[in-house]
């Protein structure tokens, strides 16, 4: 089985925690690989969530003008052409580039226009994300949301909540979900990675996503994988990036392959490919390795990502 030459469909991954060496030390020359590898790149254990996201801002901080985001987008795209990546969504929390002077509607305007041109010259197809974060009040979660609005049509699809899950509570971001959901806006939310089970189903009833970024430790709740189950509500899931916040000890350990077995749609997702240094090929033969996964698993997780995927209903079909 030639996983590289693989079709691949990744739903989730942070445009802003996957920056190669290569673009890093384009933009800041100072990096040398070693520091790289010091200071982008996480250990192979972080001590939890909140130890892993203080390791997004070095990434973040490279983000700042339009020519380092231009920079970006071309080296993430050209990562996901070498690893035979059909169609992707990236994600991205437009308020956190704004330290050079962009406004975050100046952010969202250039990263779009960058992934235009890559889509054409890379043949990757793409769409954007855009992430409010739990440490955010609810004007910065209103404000992301009408970024999404303002952007409907071009490569901007939907909105997703990512950060620090077991730090803050949903209060702040409720209004801004049910906007979006009012304005028919597709939404994600990351939960079921720093805390368990019942941090899915709150997520669920307030912000009412039809995807779960992670959801990985809905495992422990049988009547929440049935709901999952039931309702088609697509887990986002990402092995080697819970291996590296600490969620399990070893590969084995994660549920993938009990979710699978439940019948819950999913799709295989890298996370980010700066802090977790992994591929979607590397990701893929994990799974083949650790739970013998051939094409039916992945070719079976590509299709629910594409069903769950945040294209219009009659395009979602079309890439396969
Ligand atoms: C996250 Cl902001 C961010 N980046 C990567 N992974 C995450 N998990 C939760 N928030
Ligand atoms: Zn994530």
């Amino acid at each position: 089985m030639n996983i590289q030459a693989y079709p691949k469909v990744e739903l989730h991954h942070h445009l802003d925690c996957s920056l190669s060496y290569k673009v890093v030390h384009a933009i800041d020359p100072t990096v040398t690989e070693e520091i790289y590898h010091r200071d982008f790149t996480g250990p192979v254990k972080c001590t939890n969530l909140v130890d892993f996201l203080g390791r997004t801002f070095r990434g973040i901080a490279l983000m700042q003008t339009p020519e380092h985001l231009r920079m970006v987008v071309d080296d993430v795209m050209g990562q996901l052409k070498r690893d035979n990546v059909l169609y992707a969504e990236l994600r991205f929390a437009p308020l956190l580039h704004t330290q050079q002077g962009m406004s975050p509607e100046e952010v969202v305007e250039v990263v779009n226009e960058a992934l235009t041109n890559a889509i054409s010259t890379t043949g990757v197809e793409a769409r954007l994300i855009l992430c409010t974060l739990r440490h955010f009040d609810a004007d910065e979660s209103m404000h992301t949301v009408r970024l999404v609005e303002q952007f409907q049509g071009t490569n901007v699809v939907g909105l997703d909540i990512a950060g620090d899950e077991a730090g803050y509570p949903l209060d702040e971001h409720i209004a801004a979900f049910e906007y979006a959901a009012d304005q028919g806006i597709f939404r994600t939310a990351h939960a079921g990675e720093a805390r368990g089970a019942e941090s899915v189903w709150e997520t669920l009833e307030y912000l009412q996503p039809t995807r779960i970024g992670h959801g990985a430790r809905s495992i422990e709740d049988p009547a929440l994988i049935e709901k999952l189950r039931e309702e088609q509500i697509h887990l986002e899931l990402c092995p080697a990036s819970n291996l590296q916040t600490n969620m399990y000890d070893t590969y084995i350990d994660h549920p993938i392959n009990r979710l699978y077995q439940h019948g819950v749609s999913m799709s295989v997702n890298t996370d980010n490919r700066t802090i977790t240094p992994v591929t979607l090929k590397q990701e893929y033969e994990h799974l083949h390795q650790h739970f013998q996964w051939g094409k039916e698993h992945f070719l079976q997780c590509n299709l629910h990502a594409l069903r769950s995927s945040f294209l219009p209903e009659e395009t979602r079909n079309t890439l396969v």
